[in-house]
């Protein structure tokens, strides 16, 4: 099978680092230069546990070398789906699939209106990685990766996904629900991600005090409330969920807290903002995801 990763961020390098060591005939796709000239003249660095392996990537910025691929995996940032959803066209050709398994809602939608919905399938992973410098990456964590197929209750292809990423390494399940799946991987970024960002903590630290484990639960309530308007079916445990997500990725600085320090655009308007919009559609009030969005906007524009 061939691959193309749109998007060779940390997540991304990642994927494409495990998949190319499984013996698939992987490429990594980004504009960022000194990245992938890195990757091309040295590898891939990547960091686990106190070791470091290079791993020989193909990897370019430009999608013409690459040709047709089997699967694309769009690993981009939200605000950058839409140009790499029509280079994932190209990529895919008529039969090709691409899965998304990128943070935040909406990104699906967004790759529908340049790919037939039956052939996107979606996903949320929990590995954990930060990209460190150009080249190299340190993986922080591993968890499972769910997916399922966007528009068809024909599981197949999603099934050949999760087979060849288990034998990879990266433990895949697949749902027939997976609007819940996202929807969960949401409300998780909705109470840690904002909060973390705008403080300068790590994800484990927002348990430290009540004051700010309170704000986590009153940003992810308000977000089950739109959820459930919506009709998504969401466990009730919810915000104990993200606790511990938060307890269990204590050491990570979440991806938003990443861009802040890194002065980059973050993915508030597909996390928080996103909650904020679809609450205004339902007539459902969200003043502490309101808030958290207008500060991160507010952060984001005075870099
Ligand atoms: O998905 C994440 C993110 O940082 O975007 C969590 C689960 C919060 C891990 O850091």
């Amino acid at each position: 099978m061939k691959i193309a990763v749109v998007g060779a961020g940390a997540m991304g390098s990642l994927f494409g680092a495990l998949l190319t060591e499984a013996g698939l005939d992987v490429w990594l796709l980004d504009i960022w230069e000194p990245h992938i000239s890195t990757m091309k003249q040295k590898g891939l660095s990547v960091q686990r546990e106190a070791q470091t392996r290079v791993v020989k990537v193909n990897a370019t910025t430009d999608p013409s070398q690459i040709g047709m691929v089997d699967l694309v995996i769009v690993f981009v940032k939200s605000y950058h789906t839409a140009s790499a959803a029509k280079t994932a066209r190209e990529l895919a050709g008529p039969r090709g699939v691409v899965l998304t398994l990128q943070n935040g809602m909406g990104n699906t939608d967004i790759i529908a209106q340049a790919i037939e919905p039956r052939r996107i399938i979606a996903g949320t992973t929990s590995h954990g990685a930060t990209l460190i410098g150009p080249g190299s990456i340190l993986h922080a964590g591993i968890g499972p990766t769910t997916i399922g197929m966007w528009a068809d209750s024909d599981q197949t292809q999603a099934n050949k996904i999760a087979a060849i990423f288990n034998k990879a390494g990266i433990k895949t399940e697949v749902v027939e629900d997976v609007r819940s799946v996202l929807w969960t991987k949401l409300l998780i970024n909705i109470g840690i991600n904002a909060i973390t960002a705008l403080t300068g903590i790590k994800n484990g630290q927002i348990l430290d005090l009540n004051v700010t484990k309170e704000l986590c639960r009153r940003a992810v309530e308000e977000g089950m409330a739109v959820a459930e308007a919506q009709g998504i079916k969401v466990r009730d445990d919810m915000v104990e969920q993200v606790f511990r997500v938060a307890g269990a990725t204590a050491s990570n600085r979440s991806s938003m807290g990443q861009d802040v320090d890194r002065k980059r655009q973050t993915e508030i308007q597909a996390i928080n903002g996103f909650v904020v919009r679809e609450g205004e559609k339902l007539g459902i009030n969200t003043p502490i995801n309101h808030t958290l969005t207008a500060l991160i906007e507010t952060l984001q524009a005075h870099y």
